[in-house]
């Protein structure tokens, strides 16, 4: 079964199907294991693990990179983030179908101009593209994917932009029309008030994705409850994670001159071992190596 199909079925079978982000394979291997339903290659995740802002630095080819890397790694379908698809709509259907040959279940593209800003910075810079341009970006994506089962996700920023709730309607329904198999509203708001609005004037023709970074209170039963929210991705909580628990440990190791107390608060090498697949590599070594 494609990645395509899988997160489609999760979509209809579990009314909401939920991603974490991973900024590598072994970030998606562990979200994987903790059970959800995709991973999401975030770019902003990816940009802060090269230590640079999430605004168009990173190349297509060092983000493709790693999303290859992660999909080899996971069989759940991974849905690549191709911020605003590295240009206009010829650079999108070069880079739908490179991300599809990679394996990925879905795109998300969002509708602003290149260079980016991330979303959520307090004052960052947030235009949006002329929506005919942005239609013909998704149309683009759609002819272009490798596999019909392939998702193109339409991402309105016109929240985001402070453009109001018409004009992020307004775009979700031509996105939808130029044929974006969901819509993914994002919204900087610190409560839900603003996606929850949204959805409730959303004519429900596509279902919703939503990025509940600014307003964690809102909870998958109250996604569900909706009827019309299909895809939760946690956006950037493997790398918020990861620096916790760095700072912790390396706070501790410096503190105590040592690693005694810090060893007993981190896993073993062993399951590193086990995260890296030498089991596996141990019984290819005994079968074949003579
Ligand atoms: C990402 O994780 O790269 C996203 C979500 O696009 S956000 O950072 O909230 O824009
Ligand atoms: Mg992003």
């Amino acid at each position: 079964m494609t990645a395509g199909r899988r997160l489609r079925d999760n979509i209809a079978r579990e009314g909401l199907a939920h991603a974490m982000a991973a900024h590598n394979p072994l970030s998606a291997r562990l979200a994987e294991r903790a059970g959800f339903h995709a991973i999401w290659a975030s770019g902003f995740e990816l940009s802060a693990a090269y230590g640079v802002p999430d605004a168009s630095l990173l190349s297509m080819s060092q983000h493709l990179d790693m999303t290859r890397a992660i999909a080899e790694q996971v069989s759940i379908p991974v849905i690549a983030d191709i911020d605003t698809g590295y240009g206009n709509a010829i650079n999108v259907m070069h880079v739908v179908g490179a991300y599809g040959r990679a394996g990925v279940g879905a795109i998300v593209m969002e509708d602003k101009i290149f260079p980016k800003d991330t979303s959520l910075l307090a004052g960052g810079r947030q235009e949006l593209v002329r929506l005919e341009e942005f239609k013909g970006k998704v149309e683009a994506a759609c002819a272009a994917r490798p596999d019909r089962d392939m998702l193109v996700i339409a991402r309105t920023e016109a929240l985001i932009a402070g453009a109001g709730m018409a004009e992020a309607l307004q775009r979700a329904h031509a996105y939808a029309a130029a044929g974006a198999d969901l819509i993914l509203v994002h919204s900087k708001q610190k409560t839900p008030a603003e996606v929850l609005d949204f959805a409730a004037r959303w004519d429900g023709s596509r279902k919703i994705a939503l990025v509940p970074t600014a307003y964690p209170e809102l909870t998958e039963a109250d996604m569900k409850a909706t009827g019309k929210i299909g895809l939760v991705i946690y956006g950037n909580h493997a790398i918020r994670a990861a620096v916790t628990a760095m700072q912790e440990v390396f706070a501790r190791i410096r503190r105590d001159g040592g690693i005694a107390e810090a060893d007993r608060r981190i896993v073993p090498v062993e399951t590193i071992f086990e995260l890296q697949g030498v089991p596996a590599m141990k019984q290819a070594e005994a079968k074949y190596l003579r």
